[in-house]
């Protein structure tokens, strides 16, 4: 075979190997903050082996971001916050979270495509989304547009539209703010999603 076909074959089978499941794109400001330190990408590996994030890559249309050295088992799941000590800070230290450098994309609260890139610059996962998701019979806002949810994937193996995301509940929320105890959810990062 020659070399350039097994290369190729290499980087198509990682396709989808790893998808981005859930995002806080508008955190809730008066109990999480601002955007610029509580928006963050949880990505779930979707494969059978223990996979190396390394090199992968988070952008939008404009900034990007290069995770650093991390080992996904396989079926877990991790967080890349935009501000780590932030984030860390709000959710506690057993959530898992991956490092990174570059820029954080800056996860638009109108509409924004997120894509996920292995090292080589092949496509893992686009998700573009828009604060019009989640929005129920009644709601002029979708809850996950800056009042405490996150937006979850449903069917993490499905498309990444409009009927395959929705806000994350609270129902089981794991999360509350340790210092006010407010009972809102915000996600669930790193742990199955709310509404799976
Ligand atoms: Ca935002
Ligand atoms: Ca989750």
């Amino acid at each position: 075979m020659l070399p350039g076909v097994s290369v190729l074959i290499a980087l198509i089978s990682g396709l989808n190997d790893v998808a981005i499941t859930e995002i806080m794109y508008n955190p809730d400001g008066p109990t999480l903050g601002p955007d610029s330190l509580y928006e963050w990408v949880e990505l779930c590996n979707l494969t059978e082996s223990p996979l190396q994030l390394q090199g992968m890559v988070l952008s939008d249309r404009g900034n990007g971001l290069v995770l650093d050295e991390y080992e996904l088992a396989a079926g877990a799941r991790v967080v890349a916050p935009a501000d780590m000590e932030s984030f860390v800070d709000k959710y506690g230290e057993s959530v898992p979270v991956v490092s990174w450098t570059g820029e954080w994309p800056g996860l638009s609260n109108a509409s924004d495509m997120i894509t996920l890139s292995d090292r080589y610059g092949m496509m893992i996962d686009m998700l573009s989304y828009t604060d019009h998701w989640g929005i129920e019979d009644g709601q002029q806002r979708s809850t996950a547009d800056g009042t405490g949810a996150s937006l979850e994937k449903i069917n993490i193996r499905g498309p990444n539209n409009a009927a395959n995301w929705a806000v994350s509940v609270d129902l089981n929320c794991p999360l509350p703010d340790p210092e006010t105890g407010d009972d809102k959810c915000w996600g669930t990062p790193g742990a199955v999603n709310s509404v799976e």
